[in-house]
């Protein structure tokens, strides 16, 4: 296909004002009737035709203003219909389609999952139901008729606020009529038909109405909504006292499934979630499940303000609704859990997802300004990168200054499709300032890189920081500009409290931020007296790559004394890092391995510190990550040395530290039944983190810890902890323990997926034939996402030596399955495509085996658009 390019946006020819679809599921031939009034757009061109998006779809009728079209009247491509000449007036078209929603394997449009019907429109969904024009600067109101077999389909969902339902007269079949009064872009549409439970609960908004909120699921499941429907109340209330943001319709449904290609989606009214992110129990679900649903809950709920009561124009700003509304649920999980850690965990996700692409042949900008296939853009970096362009905001304007921003961008554009321009002028009007530079965050891709040195001067008792700011080359983008970088700093003094900053200017580095705006700059602090350490991009306060002058010495003080818990903690992630990729150099060059005393002194002070949270401990004892240390190598990048020097650095903390982690094992033993809440999850974590630790190796003491801890576990976050261990450490007692889970658990499809996906991570020689012969197994299915994502993509995604083993074998099973999955699944494929980012850094040989397994995908005649445009770009 023709790329698309934000350039060249033009508003709609043509208006679309109600909507009213009346939809007769069947199981292979459900029929919509759908009539549209239509209107010309002032700001459209005159005299245009009447383009409507289709894909797939089996047209019966079309008439307008009640008189059917003749044949010469309209014309239809694979892609579109169009009404030649019709009348420039306001007019109505009445158009009747068939789909077959049990071939739907794309899982886009009207689809059935465990015989339940649903729906999934964004991006380009809808129009496999329906002729639209389907782009999001299209609002309308939609009311929806669903008609179906009662026996079949006794719950019919759609967006907005039911209006009546009954039966149809004389027939097995019931039907139930929705109206959403707030317009609407195609994307958020929804319906749902099947025979699924629920349960209810009611919320009082701010201003005292009542919601009727329900959540659906697969019959017998009700047990483990619980803690969802928990999460929306405290989500709804969350968005009103922080934001403002009270919700507007009489219900508020979500349905979980089964079959689903991504978290979940904000329908109005109507959210439909991969079960994944749904079901949870103590037995069933990890603390980390427990925190995802909380978020996922919360980002879709939040949508319905950031994303759904103000849209996005075009599909370009899509960081408009998602980096924003993964912002406020970021900020919400903060609030209701411990900050520091939340704050350490996303910018963990950052690094290990947006980064890597950000450095690779997939970067692009926050707002990309062309595309091919738009599915492949629903990115970290437009994501995760786009709420940290958000917290930078924040960060910049102060707390209310920020807020001031929102409150003027849901004023002023509510009911619109919006773009980021209209977002940024929002904050640049409340507060007075010029945000153009600024808006360089969403136009440049790649990583800016900040060196930065301090020079004390104990004479003139100055101290001066340098700063050069540098960004590389990326993709389409060889120049670039020099960005506004906020970086939050404190000097450290000797007692390891903040001193006094005041820059020689007389002004104070306001809220302890620093403005970089230019490729070199100096910034020279009064009155320090003593020599102190700087604390670096406090909170991770811009998503750079800083390096400086600190020594290891100051690390390992900073890791002791920091005020600022981020650079706590990121200080010994910083002396780790430093260690592995010498280790590395030293691995491949027979070299003697460095000594890892400082991360041991920095880890023990931790450890021992009684005052820290122990679910911040536990993340400082989680060593960096074997591909954290292949983005800090950068290039030429051999993943056998990298796990290898790993492994040694895990096996000399654990000996080094065996007694402060058992010490810290035995104190942390639960102490009452299992509770999914932050203070109990993080004591489980730091036990976890410390069982990791210590059978690093597979020491005998560690193993015995290890299997106890399996047979005793009475919650999903302990015993899958053991078990990975297990796994990863115990080659002998491997088997025999992740067969006594399966049989435990081989009827919940959700927790086979965490034991299809620990296999899949074995850094071991054996795990290529495990994983292909797991694809035989009766509970792996190629046509279910979430088995495909645990399995293949686990081990693409989260197993660097075996996916890039060096026979070239690991690369070729994952093309395979690509071609394999593009027949069918166009989106999850070109998915697990992209774990081939980073493979321009691999070594020569794995480089060429990559490139290879590359160009044999691009080879392949008739790929859908989706893995297309992964490769051609991968390759480019
Ligand atoms: N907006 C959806 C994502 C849709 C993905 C389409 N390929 C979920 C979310 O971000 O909230
Ligand atoms: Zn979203």
């Amino acid at each position: 296909p023709q790329p698309v390019r934000l350039s060249d946006y033009r508003p709609p020819d043509w208006l679309v004002d109600t909507v009213h679809l009346d939809v007769r599921l069947h199981p292979t031939a459900t029929r919509i009737l759908a009539r549209l009034a239509l209107r010309p757009n002032p700001e459209g061109r005159e005299g245009s035709p009447i383009v409507l998006d289709g894909d797939e779809l089996s047209l019966k009728s079309i008439a307008l203003d009640g008189t059917p079209l003749a044949g010469s009247a309209y014309v239809t491509t694979a892609g579109t219909l169009t009404v030649l000449a019709p009348p420039q007036r306001a007019l109505t078209l009445e158009i009747e389609t068939v789909v077959d929603p049990s071939a739907n394997t794309k899982l886009m449009g009207l689809y059935r999952s465990s015989g339940a019907y649903c729906t999934q429109c964004e991006a380009e969904g809808f129009r496999r139901i329906t002729y639209f024009p389907d782009r999001p600067d299209v609002l309308a109101v939609y009311t929806t008729r669903i008609e179906a077999e009662r026996e079949e389909a006794p719950v019919l969902l759609a967006n907005g606020n039911p209006v009546e339902s009954g039966a149809v007269e004389g027939t097995s079949r019931h039907y139930a009529i929705w109206h959403d009064p707030w317009p609407k872009p195609s994307y958020l549409f929804a319906l749902v038909g099947g025979r699924l439970d629920r349960i209810t609960d009611h919320f009082v908004t701010a201003t005292g109405k009542k919601v009727e909120l329900g959540i659906y699921v697969e019959p017998g499941k009700t047990e483990r909504a619980g803690y969802a429907m928990d999460a929306l109340k405290r989500s709804m209330r969350w968005d009103e006292e922080v934001f403002g943001c009270e919700y507007d319709l009489d219900v508020f449904n979500i349905v979980a499934v089964a079959d689903f290609n991504m978290g979940a989606m904000e329908n109005k009214g109507l959210n439909i979630f991969n079960d994944k992110y749904v079901l949870a129990s103590p037995e069933t679900a990890t603390d980390a499940d427990y925190a995802n649903i909380e978020g996922i809950i919360a980002h879709e709920y939040f949508h319905n303000w950031t994303g759904n009561r103000i849209t996005c124009r075009d599909w370009f700003q899509l960081c408009l609704k998602e980096g924003l509304t993964v912002f406020r649920d970021q900020e919400f999980s903060s609030d209701q859990r411990s900050r520091p850690v939340k704050r350490i965990s996303d910018v963990r996700l950052l690094k290990g997802h947006q980064f890597p692409e950000d450095a690779g042949p997939l970067a692009h900008p926050v707002r990309p300004s062309t595309y091919r296939e738009i599915n492949n853009f629903y990115t970290a970096t437009v994501y995760e990168k786009g709420a940290e362009v958000v917290r930078m905001l924040k960060t910049l304007l102060g707390e209310e200054g920020f807020r001031a921003g929102m409150d003027l961008y849901f004023d002023r554009h509510d009911g619109d499709a919006a773009t980021v321009e209209d977002f940024l002028a929002c904050f640049a009007d409340a507060n007075g300032i010029d945000l153009t530079q600024f808006a360089l965050w969403y136009a440049q891709s790649g990583t800016p890189h900040l060196a930065v040195s301090g020079h004390w001067d104990a004479q003139a008792r100055t101290y001066r920081l340098d700063v050069v700011q540098t960004l590389p080359p990326t993709p389409g983008q060889p120049e670039k500009q020099p960005m506004v970088i906020p970086l939050a700093l404190g000097l450290v003094g000797p007692d390891g409290n903040d001193l006094p900053m005041r820059l020689d200017d007389g002004t104070n580095a306001e809220r302890g931020v620093l403005l970089v705006t230019r490729p070199r700059q100096s910034f020279v602090f009064r009155d320090v007296a003593e020599r102190p350490v700087a604390s670096l991009n406090r909170g991770f306060s811009a998503p750079v790559k800083l390096t400086s002058d600190l020594t290891t010495q100051d690390l390992v003080f900073l890791a002791r004394h920091d005020a600022d818990p981020f650079n706590r903690f990121d200080a010994a992630q910083t002396i780790a890092l430093a260690h592995l990729v010498e280790a590395t150099a030293a691995r491949r060059t027979g070299r003697d391995l460095p000594s890892p005393a400082a991360l041991v002194e920095a880890l023990g002070a931790t450890l021992s510190d009684a005052t820290l949270d122990p679910a911040f401990i536990a993340q400082a004892l989680s060593v960096p990550s074997e591909s954290d240390v292949a983005r800090e190598i950068a290039d030429d990048v051999d993943p056998d040395a990298i796990h290898d020097a790993r492994q040694a650095l895990r096996r000399a903390l654990s000996a080094a530290l065996r007694p402060a982690l058992e010490g810290a094992y035995d104190r942390h033993a639960p102490t009452g039944a299992y509770a999914p809440d932050a203070a109990s999850a993080g004591r489980r974590a730091l036990r976890n983190a410390c069982l990791d630790l210590l059978a690093a190796g597979g020491t005998a003491p560690g193993l015995a810890r290890a299997l106890a801890h399996f047979r005793d576990a009475d919650n999903m976050t302990d015993r899958f902890l053991a078990l990975s261990v297990l796994a990863h450490n115990a080659p002998d007692a491997r088997e025999e323990a992740l067969a006594a889970f399966y049989e435990r658990f081989r009827d919940d499809p959700l927790v086979v997926d965490k034991w299809l996906a620990l296999q899949a991570q074995i850094a071991e020689p054996g795990t290529l034939e495990r994983v292909r012969g797991l694809t035989g197994h009766p509970a792996f299915s190629w046509g279910n996402p979430n088995r495909v994502r645990s399995l293949v993509g686990s081990f693409a995604g989260a197993n660097q030596t075996q996916f890039n083993r060096a026979d070239g074998a690991g690369h070729d099973f994952v093309a395979d399955a690509v071609l394999e999955l593009d027949g069918r699944n166009p989106q999850v494929a070109a998915r697990l495509l992209a774990a081939f980012k980073s493979w321009r850094s691999l070594e020569p040989g794995r480089r060429a085996s990559a490139e290879r397994a590359l160009r044999r995908v691009a080879a392949k005649p008739g790929l859908s658009p989706d893995v297309g445009d992964i490769v051609s770009r991968s390759l480019e």
